[in-house]
């Protein structure tokens, strides 16, 4: 059984939407715990204003009948409210009647270490605003509601799945930058707690979950950096300083006293914590533009200045969490299977009952 998440979507576009295939049949969804998710992923400190004219709220459109998974792909939409002021800008059809509202100039300065030059030359766009409306970070929206179904279906067998900004004076450092003008980023943690043993394979690369929890990670908008458990420290560390020994409580169940490994080893969940982080650079909009070239003349000039957050690391905190939630899902998924919800609970439960491993 395969847990897939395609979306869709552009940030000032009509709406962002989400189908999530592989969810089994049965599984109750609180839509007031999903809206949460999405309220918290909007606040934080240093957001845009673009905050203010959203109120992030999930529509489902397939795969739910009374508040029930179906078994079949959920269809999930979070809608843009800014779209009424770019309706002419991003109609998708040809727009009709004078141009108004925003959208309406191509861009063709392109911002450093946004997709604007990339995507500019990659699609072959005259207007970079045809990369950058889906290289934004307001996809994570849905990605978010895509997460909290995730962690629905975790909870069933007891994980649980938690982000926050790691490290001190975010917040000090976000109002230095806007006197500057400038941005920043950050690192956040995310904790999956009562993760069973198995999870993952190193049968080949592609299975290993700390692989695929690195690629959701690295999957998302401004990160550039992902390390599992200790880590890149623990390439400075003897290996009986790296390693987390193994012992048995007084019923026999297994367990760690450290947890270097960040809850993997071999690519596989050792029923430790899963622990994650994710560095996040300084966002690309800058409102004291960083040189650029005008990509219709070829002349020097300044970086496309826009709307923008100073910082959205607090918000890299819930999406790097829905992030970790889904692929976590998407693992135990396969391990313990079932096509209605009682079949996966009772998998993992026996499953769970055979071997030296308790919850802690
Ligand atoms: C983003 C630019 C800003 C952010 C946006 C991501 O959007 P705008 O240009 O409309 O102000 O606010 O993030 C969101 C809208 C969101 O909901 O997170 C970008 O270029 O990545």
């Amino acid at each position: 059984m395969s847990l897939t998440l395609t979306t869709a979507g552009e940030s000032h576009g009509p709406a962002l939407v989400a189908i999530v295939s592989g969810l089994p049949a049965g599984l109750a969804l609180d839509r007031q715990a999903i809206d949460a998710d999405l309220a918290r992923r909007q606040q934080g400190y240093g957001r845009s204003p673009r905050q203010k004219l959203e109120q992030d709220t999930v529509e489902l459109l397939a795969g739910l009948r009374h508040g029930r998974t179906l078994g079949t792909p959920l269809a999930l939409v979070v809608r843009n409210r800014d779209h009424e002021n770019w309706a002419w800008g991003m109609s998708p059809w040809p727009p009709e009647g004078e141009p108004s509202g925003k959208g309406t100039k191509p861009v063709t300065l392109p911002r450093p270490g946004h997709a604007d030059l990339a995507g500019s030359l990659k699609y072959g766009l005259g207007d970079a605003r045809d990369a950058l409306e889906r290289a934004s970070a307001r996809q994570t929206a849905v990605a978010v509601a895509a997460g909290a179904v995730a962690k629905a279906l975790l909870a069933h067998i007891g994980v649980t799945v938690e982000g926050r900004v790691a490290g001190e004076g975010l917040e000090e450092r976000i109002d230095e930058a806007r006197t500057d003008r400038d941005t920043v980023g950050g690192v956040v943690e995310v904790a999956a707690r009562g993760v069973p043993p198995g999870l993952g394979s190193y049968a080949s690369k592609e299975d290993r979950l700390d692989a695929r929890l690195a690629a959701a990670l690295m999957g998302i908008q401004a990160v550039k950096g992902v390390e599992i458990g200790a880590g890149f420290e623990l390439a400075g560390r003897r290996g009986s300083e790296a390693h987390d020994e193994i012992l048995a409580d007084a019923e026999g169940a297994l367990y760690r006293e450290t947890n270097h490994a960040g809850g993997i080893e071999g690519g596989v969940s050792n029923g430790e914590d899963v622990v994650v982080r994710a560095a996040m650079k300084p966002l690309p909009t800058l409102m004291r533009p960083l040189r650029s070239v005008d990509l219709e003349t070829g002349e020097a000039g300044e970086a496309l200045v826009e709307r923008s957050d100073v910082a959205a690391v607090e918000a890299l905190a819930v999406v790097a969490e829905a992030a970790v939630a889904f692929e976590l899902a998407r693992a135990a998924r396969e391990k313990f299977g079932g096509d209605a919800l009682g079949d996966f609970v009772g998998a993992w439960q026996s499953y769970v009952d055979r071997i030296p491993w308790r919850t802690r």
